[in-house]
C-alpha cells in the first residue's frame, strides 16, 4: 500500500510542479522533481496548503489543466471575501461519481432506491456530488435541492423516496415538519439517510433515526478536495472510510504530523485528481485516523466523525469551547429539542456564553418549578463539560431559526 500511495503522491506532485506557485514553494524545500519524493519523510518536507493559499491564487491560479479541459466549477462560500474556486475535468467528474456510487452501494443503496437530494444544488458541491453518484449507481434521483419543506414531504410520500440526502440539521427540520404535516410516517418508504456537510453528534443521529424511522449514515467531504464522498460510513459505522483516492494525515496545531490514533487536524493529498490536485491540504477539521480492515471487508483508512472545525472553536475566558460539546450535553438530558444557539458577548472585559435551547412541547406546559429544575440541570451538565460558567436561556418550541442547509450554531457578538 505504501508504495502505491507514494506512486500516487508522486503523480500529484508531478501534476502541480508546472504551476508557478507550487514550483517556487517546492524548490524552497529542495524538491524539484517528483523523483525527489521516495519516502514519506520526503513527502512530509512538502509545505502544507491552506485555504489562504487558494484565496491568494483566486480564481484559477492553482488549476493544473488548461481552461479548455475544465468542464465544471464549484466554489465554497466562505464567510469573508472571495470564495475558493475548484475545477473539474471530465475525468474528475467521472471519478467523483464512481467514488460516491461505491460508498452509497456499501451503505446498502441500490438501483431500486429513490434518492431525494435535498442538499443545495449550485456552486455548493452537495447537490451535484450526490446526484452524479446516485446516477452512476443507477438509483432514481429526485433533484429537489434544499428548502420548500412542505413540498419535500409531499414528494417524499408521492414518489416513494427511500433515501434522503441532506444536512443533519435539515433532516431534523424535515422530521419536525413531518410530525405537523398530517402525513403519517407509515405512508413513507424512507429507510436511509445520507447526512453530512456539518458537524453532528451521536445524540443528533439518534434523534433523527428515531423521528424519521431510518438508519442515518455520515458522509464527509469538502469542495477543495472534491465535495461529498471523501469519506463515508458503512453499515458497521465504526468510522468513515476514506476513499483510496485520497491520502490523509493528522497534524497538530503547528502543522506537524501526528501518529495514527491521535486527534488533530486532517490534511489531505489527492492522488488522482487532474484539474485541481491538492497537496497536504489543511481541512481545519478535527478528527482521528485509524488504519485497518473493517468488518464490512474494506481495508484502508477510517476517520472518526468530525466533531468540530478548528474555525468553530470559541475561546471563552481562555477556555476552548466547541458547539458540539453543548449539543452533546443538551441531548444527554430529556426535555429539550436539539435546536440551540450559542451567543457569546463581552460584558465589560468578561466574555459571557449564553446557551439558548428550546424546550420540547411536553416540558413547555410544565410548571415553572419543573422548568427551573431542568434549566439548572442543563447548566450544571454544560459547565461540567466546558469548565466555565454559562447562562441558559430556555426558549419556546420552534423559536430558533431552522436550517435548510448548514446550521448556524453561534452568534459571536465580540466580533
Ligand atoms: O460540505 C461537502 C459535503 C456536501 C459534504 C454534502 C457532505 C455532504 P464545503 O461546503 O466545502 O463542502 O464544506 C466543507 O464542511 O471542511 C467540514 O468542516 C464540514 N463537513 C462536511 N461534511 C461533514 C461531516 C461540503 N460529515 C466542510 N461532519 C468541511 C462534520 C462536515 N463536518
Amino acid at each position: 500500500m505504501e508504495q502505491q500511495w507514494l506512486k500516487g503522491l508522486r503523480k500529484t506532485i508531478e501534476r502541480v510542479l508546472p504551476i508557478p506557485y507550487y514550483h517556487e514553494r517546492f524548490r524552497a524545500v529542495g524538491i524539484n522533481s517528483a523523483e525527489n519524493v521516495q519516502t514519506f519523510q520526503d513527502f512530509q518536507r512538502l509545505p502544507l496548503t491552506a485555504k489562504e493559499d487558494l484565496r491568494n491564487n483566486y480564481p484559477f491560479g492553482l488549476f493544473a489543466e488548461p481552461m479548455e479541459n475544465i468542464v465544471r466549477l464549484h466554489a465554497s462560500s466562505g464567510t469573508t471575501g472571495k470564495p475558493t474556486v475548484v475545477g473539474y475535468t471530465h475525468h474528475d467528474i467521472a471519478l467523483w461519481a464512481k467514488i460516491v456510487a461505491k460508498e452509497l452501494k456499501r451503505a446498502g443503496i441500490t438501483q431500486k432506491d429513490v434518492v431525494q437530494i435535498a442538499y443545495g444544488y449550485g456552486l455548493f458541491t452537495g447537490g451535484m456530488g450526490l446526484h452524479y453518484g446516485c446516477e452512476e449507481l443507477g438509483a432514481l434521483v429526485l433533484p429537489i435541492s434544499g428548502g420548500n419543506t412542505a413540498r419535500q414531504l409531499m414528494l417524499m410520500r408521492d414518489f416513494g423516496t427511500t433515501v434522503l440526502a441532506c444536512t443533519p440539521s435539515y433532516a431534523l427540520y424535515l422530521a419536525e415538519s413531518l410530525e405537523e404535516s398530517g402525513i403519517e410516517r407509515s405512508e413513507l418508504k424512507l429507510k436511509i439517510g445520507i447526512f453530512g456537510a456539518e458537524p453532528w453528534t451521536e445524540g443528533m443521529r439518534e434523534q433523527i433515526e428515531i423521528r424519521l424511522g431510518i438508519k442515518a449514515y455520515d458522509i464527509y467531504g469538502l469542495s477543495e478536495i472534491m465535495g461529498p464522498g471523501v469519506a463515508m460510513e458503512c453499515p458497521a459505522q465504526q468510522g468513515l472510510h476514506i476513499d483510496q483516492h485520497f491520502y490523509p494525515e493528522i497534524l497538530d496545531m503547528q502543522g506537524n504530523p501526528l501518529a495514527e490514533g491521535c486527534r488533530g487536524e486532517l490534511a489531505i493529498t489527492s492522488l488522482e485528481k487532474e484539474a485541481f490536485p491538492v497537496i497536504r491540504y489543511r481541512t481545519k477539521d478535527l478528527t482521528t485516523l485509524h488504519y485497518g480492515t473493517c468488518s464490512c471487508g474494506t481495508v484502508g483508512w477510517t476517520m472518526e466523525r468530525v466533531s468540530a472545525r478548528v474555525d468553530d472553536m470559541l475561546i471563552i475566558r481562555g477556555v476552548n469551547v466547541f458547539p458540539s460539546q453543548v449539543e452533546e450535553a443538551i441531548l444527554s438530558l430529556g426535555g429539550f429539542e436539539p435546536h440551540y444557539l450559542l451567543v457569546v458577548d463581552r460584558v465589560g472585559s468578561l466574555d459571557q456564553l449564553e446557551v439558548q435551547v428550546e424546550v420540547n412541547e411536553t416540558s413547555f406546559i410544565d410548571e415553572v418549578r419543573e422548568l427551573e429544575g431542568r434549566q439548572e440541570r442543563l447548566k450544571q451538565r454544560i459547565e461540567e463539560i466546558l469548565g466555565i460558567s454559562v447562562r441558559i436561556r430556555l426558549v419556546e418550541p420552534k423559536s430558533i431559526p431552522r436550517s435548510e442547509g448548514k446550521a448556524v450554531r453561534v452568534i459571536d457578538k465580540r466580533k
